[in-house]
């Protein structure tokens, strides 16, 4: 069955992978992300075999948003599959250096507007009685790092509101997944380093991270399951990354007594 997959943020990166899977397959796509040359060279790329509409729009700009949906040509008003997955991470600080705007930004984007696109997208879903939301998460919203913060917050948000979706739609014969990356070399560290490129790069050196190609392989795969299989949450790594100790600061004793 062709499916109209919607995704966001397919610009680059996890996005882009996906629309190119997902496309190989045959499904229909809605791209969209601010960046619309690239939205569109995909689309030039693509739509030989399958339907592809783009956006360029901001999705922190709520107006903007409800006017992209309402506003789908009818082949993708209430598309089968909706990929959450626009979001970023900005800066490294420690919480009481953190710049105030790189945390709301964070939390419009990787919050706000996913909960929004949701709510825009959902009475249609339960209308056709037919759907799938795959979020898409992290390892920071499970497992905290110093300077992952208000980052990591967000994608533990992403977390529980895709459980509180499942509770909310069972009976409805719409699945929700959340999928939890870790280190996975896209423009994410670009994005995060504010186009510091030898700072992005610092972040992979030495490792073999995942690489988008792999996530969109694992969104493609929980999207294919059986219809009464509901995958909740996948939390992948590459096998260069594991769990450290937790960290004891042993200056405490000798302050405390002072
Ligand atoms: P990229 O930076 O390569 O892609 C991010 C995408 O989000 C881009 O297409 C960007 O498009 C879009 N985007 C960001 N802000 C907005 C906005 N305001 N409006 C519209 N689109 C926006 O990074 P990834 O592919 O790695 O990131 C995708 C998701 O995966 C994010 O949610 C990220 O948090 C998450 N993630 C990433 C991991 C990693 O290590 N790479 C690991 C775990 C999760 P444009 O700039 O054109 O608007
Ligand atoms: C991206 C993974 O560890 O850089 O979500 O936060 S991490």
């Amino acid at each position: 069955m062709t499916r109209t997959v919607l995704i966001t943020g397919a610009s680059s990166g996890f996005g882009e992978a996906c629309a190119r899977k997902f496309a190989a397959s045959g499904d229909n796509l809605v791209l969209m992300a601010r960046r619309l040359e690239r939205l569109d060279r995909l689309q030039t790329e693509l739509s030989g075999h399958v339907r592809v509409h783009t956006v360029g729009i901001d999705l922190t700009d709520a107006d903007a948003l409800t006017q992209a949906v309402q506003t789908l040509p009818d082949w993708c008003r209430t598309p089968d599959i909706l990929i959450n997955n626009a979001g970023l991470a900005l800066g490294l600080s420690s919480a009481h250096e953190a710049d105030m705007q790189d945390w709301e930004t964070m939390i419009n984007t990787n919050i706000t507007a996913l909960v929004r696109m949701t709510r825009l997208l959902l009475p249609g879903m339960v209308a056709q009685n037919r759907g799938h939301i795959i979020n898409v998460g992290s390892t920071a919203g499970n497992w905290p790092y110093p300077g992952g913060n208000v980052y990591g917050a967000t994608k533990a948000f992403v977390q529980q509101f895709s459980r509180e979706l499942r509770a909310d739609l069972l009976g409805k014969n719409i699945k929700v997944s959340n999928i939890e990356p870790g280190l996975a070399e896209t423009e994410f560290s670009l994005v995060r380093f504010k186009q510091d490129q030898s700072k992005a790069d610092t972040v992979y050196d030495g490792t073999q991270p995942l690489t988008a190609h792999d996530i969109a392989d694992i969104i493609y795969w929980v999207c294919s399951v059986p219809p009464h299989v509901n995958i909740n949450a996948m939390e992948i790594m590459p096998l260069c990354q594991a769990w450290g100790p937790l960290k004891t600061d042993r200056s405490m004793a000798a302050s405390a007594s002072t």
